[in-house]
Parts: structure tokens; C-alpha cells; sequence
């Protein structure tokens, strides 16, 4: 693979955002836009087990896609309080994915304000991602294809990304929006994925107080280096192939998909699993 360094910017007017990264679809980390947010100040764990802590949370690990999983099924549930206890006291594979902090946490919004970068918002939708040290999001792309700012809090996180034109070199599993859940982004065996040689993505690190902002349908991989949570804002597609792909994913594939789950059970999972692996080998006429 190829990783550029994302690029980096201390802050941004919304004329040069759009101009020298919405227009061309180009990622980049902005250090300090929040700086004058109240979550920059009490964003914390600490604050989040003292205003969430009776909460029960759904907690997510890197198990492997199961049939009997319905899509986005959360693994094990704990108390917030007790979470945020195991995530400063060690490792744990445990994630927190997409919790909706608006309707779980009303306080929480007298903390963010909307950022105006010259795009809608999706009012409804600001979701909360925590993580502990060395857990990882599986790479994948969101089912709308939205533009995504994502706002990082008290820890460090790497994160790599790929556009969609990368996609013959991913291994994408067919009917999903994941890659191969046993290649490490992080370290990639090349002899085990040759194809990932030719893929040309990013990379960077976010601290507390950065956004990084991802382009409409792009690949993310995200490994929390010290346990640490973000907040996600996303902008609809504008592409029309983009926002296409989106009714599909959401109106069809999705539904699809929970069918042939239910019909051919975990043969459904493999054969995806193995159809990956030989549609880009075959593309890139790759023996195996
Ligand atoms: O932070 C994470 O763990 C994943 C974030 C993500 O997938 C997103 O913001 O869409
Ligand atoms: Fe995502």
C-alpha cells in the first residue's frame, strides 16, 4: 500500500474548505476548529461515565461476521460507568459503534455546536464511537456514502482511508461494505493480499480536539491508539452516483443481504468471504 499523510491544517474558512477539499473530494485534519467548543474543555472519560454512566451501552468486538448476526448487532452490553472503568484500566477489543448521542445523552448537545463548512448537517445524527488501546474499526465505508467529520476526544487515533476508485485492490466482500476482516491494515501480509500493493490511500493521527474530514464513500480503518471516543457529523452525499449507491445499499442490498443470511446460513458468509479473495485476484490476473 501507499499512504500519503493526510493533510494538515491548524484551521479553515469554509471558502477555502470547499475549494481545497470538498470540491476535489480530498481528506484532510483540522487541529484546532473546536478549540472554543465546551467539549473541547470537558470532553473527557471521566465526563462521559459521570453524564452517561447508568447507561446501558451496545459494545462491539472484531469477532467475524456470523450469519445469525443481524447487520450491526451489537456483541455484549455494559453499564457506560463500567465500560469506561475497563477501558482506563486495560486493552479491550470492546467498541462502542454508532450510538446516537442526541437521543441517549440530550445534555451532551449544549456541549458541540454544528460547524458551518458550507454543507448540510444531518441534524439527527451525531454518533459517538469509543474505543480502548489498540482496538480497531474493521475497514469499511458507510452505507450512505456521506461526507463525515469526525471530531476526536481525549485519546489518539490512527486512521487510514481509501476513495472507492481503490477498490479493485481491496478485497471488498460482495454485498457488504467491509473488506476481508483478516487483513491488518495496520500491517498487511503481502503475500497473503498482493493485491493491496497497488492501493493508494491515506493516513494520519488525530489527538484530542482534531476533525478529520472523509470525503463521500471513502474507506475508513481506525485504530485507537490510547482509549479515546469521537463524534461523528455527516453531509449527504452531493455525487448522484454516490447518493445512488446509497438508496441501493440502504433500500436493497442491506435487505439482500439479511435474506441470504437467513436462507443459506454461514455458506452465504463464506462464499462472500472466498469471492472476495478470487474477484481481485482475477482482475488483476493474480494466480490462486
Ligand atoms: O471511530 C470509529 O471507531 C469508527 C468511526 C466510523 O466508522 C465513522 O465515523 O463512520
Ligand atoms: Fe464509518
Amino acid at each position: 500500500m501507499e499512504l500519503k499523510q493526510i493533510d494538515r491544517v491548524e484551521t479553515i474558512t469554509k471558502q477555502d474548505f470547499l475549494k481545497n477539499f470538498f470540491k476535489p473530494q480530498k481528506p484532510v485534519i483540522i487541529e484546532r476548529f473546536i478549540e472554543d467548543w465546551p467539549a473541547f474543555q470537558k470532553w473527557n472519560l471521566d465526563y462521559m461515565s459521570e453524564i452517561a454512566g447508568e447507561k446501558e451501552v451496545p459494545l462491539y468486538d472484531n469477532r467475524p461476521v456470523d450469519y445469525k448476526d443481524g447487520f450491526n448487532e451489537p456483541h455484549a452490553k455494559m453499564k457506560m460507568s463500567e465500560y469506561i472503568d475497563l477501558l482506563k484500566r486495560e486493552p479491550t477489543k470492546f467498541r462502542i459503534f454508532l450510538w446516537n448521542v442526541l437521543k441517549e445523552v440530550p445534555e451532551l448537545q449544549n456541549d458541540y455546536r454544528w460547524p458551518d463548512f458550507g454543507l448540510k448537517l444531518m441534524k439527527g445524527l451525531p454518533m459517538l464511537f469509543f474505543g480502548g488501546e489498540n482496538s480497531y474499526t474493521f475497514m469499511h465505508y458507510d452505507i450512505d456514502l456521506a461526507n463525515i467529520f469526525h471530531f476526536h476526544f481525549h485519546g489518539k487515533k490512527q486512521v487510514i482511508l481509501f476513495d472507492q476508485d481503490q477498490n479493485d485492490y481491496l478485497y471488498k466482500i460482495p454485498h457488504s461494505l467491509i473488506t476481508r476482516e483478516d487483513i491488518d491494515f495496520a500491517d498487511p501480509d503481502y503475500e497473503k493480499w498482493p493485491a493491496l500493493k497497488k492501493a493508494n490511500g491515506f493516513v494520519g493521527n488525530l489527538e484530542h480536539g482534531n476533525v478529520l474530514y472523509m470525503p463521500e464513500g471513502y474507506w475508513h480503518y481506525m485504530r485507537y491508539l490510547t482509549p479515546g471516543f469521537s463524534m461523528s457529523l455527516r453531509a449527504i452525499a452531493r455525487n448522484p452516483k454516490n447518493l445512488g449507491k446509497a438508496v441501493y445499499n440502504v433500500f436493497v442490498m442491506r435487505h439482500y443481504d439479511n435474506l441470504m443470511r437467513r436462507m443459506k446460513g454461514q455458506a452465504w458468509i463464506d462464499g462472500k468471504n472466498e469471492k472476495a479473495i478470487t474477484r481481485t485476484h482475477s482482475k488483476l490476473g493474480i494466480e490462486h
